[in-house]
């Protein structure tokens, strides 16, 4: 049994954190047992940020190397059925969403001001009224700046949400017809990709980049054939 810890549900969507909505998608998709813990401490997290598991009494984080930990051990059949060439365009795919498609969203939630407005009255409901504006903009602050360190804050607004555009009709050009990622089965890459992608095409608020997916009607059908198989949603 896997124990997971994860930030809440929250924004209309299974988890606002696509990382968290990454892993527990990974879980479902290999039909993994897992028990499921929310909450936003991450002093137990041994690399500071959600999600991270416990897998027989072992802790550990990051969700790409607890899926790779994985993928040699119970879960070694999702990706089994793909061809070298194949997991090395599916690993491509994870980095698109991971490490760029994913500060997009960031942006569109923290930066852009509609978006931080939505996102402030939810993220930090939770805390004391007293203490919630400071939290907020403290913390507001640190993303900004993790933003101007990635690079993306950098540009217009116009610019972000043209450079995310390409991002999401290079995923669904790829995608096309097909019902996951890489054809008829679903794969680990899949995780990835569903993860940021649920995030940008149903969670609230509606911003420029919620617009943009809108585009492409494949990504919001993927997203609803995985919502609907695997979260019954
Ligand atoms: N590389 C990590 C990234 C996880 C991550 O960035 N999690 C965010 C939520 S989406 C987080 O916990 N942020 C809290 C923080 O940075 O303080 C993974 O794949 O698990």
């Amino acid at each position: 049994m896997i124990d997971l810890y994860q930030f809440p549900p929250g924004l209309g969507v299974p988890n606002p954190s696509p990382f968290c909505l990454k892993l527990e998608t990974f879980l479902k998709l290999a039909e993994l047992d897992y028990r499921n813990h929310y909450g936003a401490d991450l002093r137990n997290a041994p690399k500071g940020k959600m999600p991270y598991v416990s897998i027989n009494k072992q802790v550990m984080g990051d969700s790409e190397l607890i899926i790779e930990t994985l993928l040699v051990s119970e879960a070694e059949s999702l990706d089994s059925w793909l061809s070298g060439e194949e997991k090395a365009m599916a690993k491509a795919w994870c980095r698109l969403c991971n490490e760029h498609l994913y500060w997009a969203l960031v942006y569109s939630r923290w930066y852009y001001p509609k978006g931080w407005q939505h996102i402030k009255q939810v993220f930090f409901k939770p805390l004391p009224p007293i203490i919630r504006p400071i939290v907020a903009s403290l913390l507001r602050r640190k993303v900004k700046r993790d933003l101007w360190g990635q690079g993306l804050a950098r540009h217009t607004q116009e610019e972000v949400w043209e450079i995310a555009d390409k991002d999401l009709k290079a995923i669904s050009d790829f995608l096309g017809n097909k019902p996951f990622m890489m054809g008829e089965k679903p794969s680990s890459a899949d995780a990835s990709v569903f993860g940021v992608l649920a995030n940008i095409c149903f969670a609230k608020p509606e911003t420029p980049l919620t617009v943009k997916s809108h585009q492409y009607p494949n990504l919001a059908r993927y997203c609803h054939n995985i919502m609907q198989t695997y979260y019954d949603q």
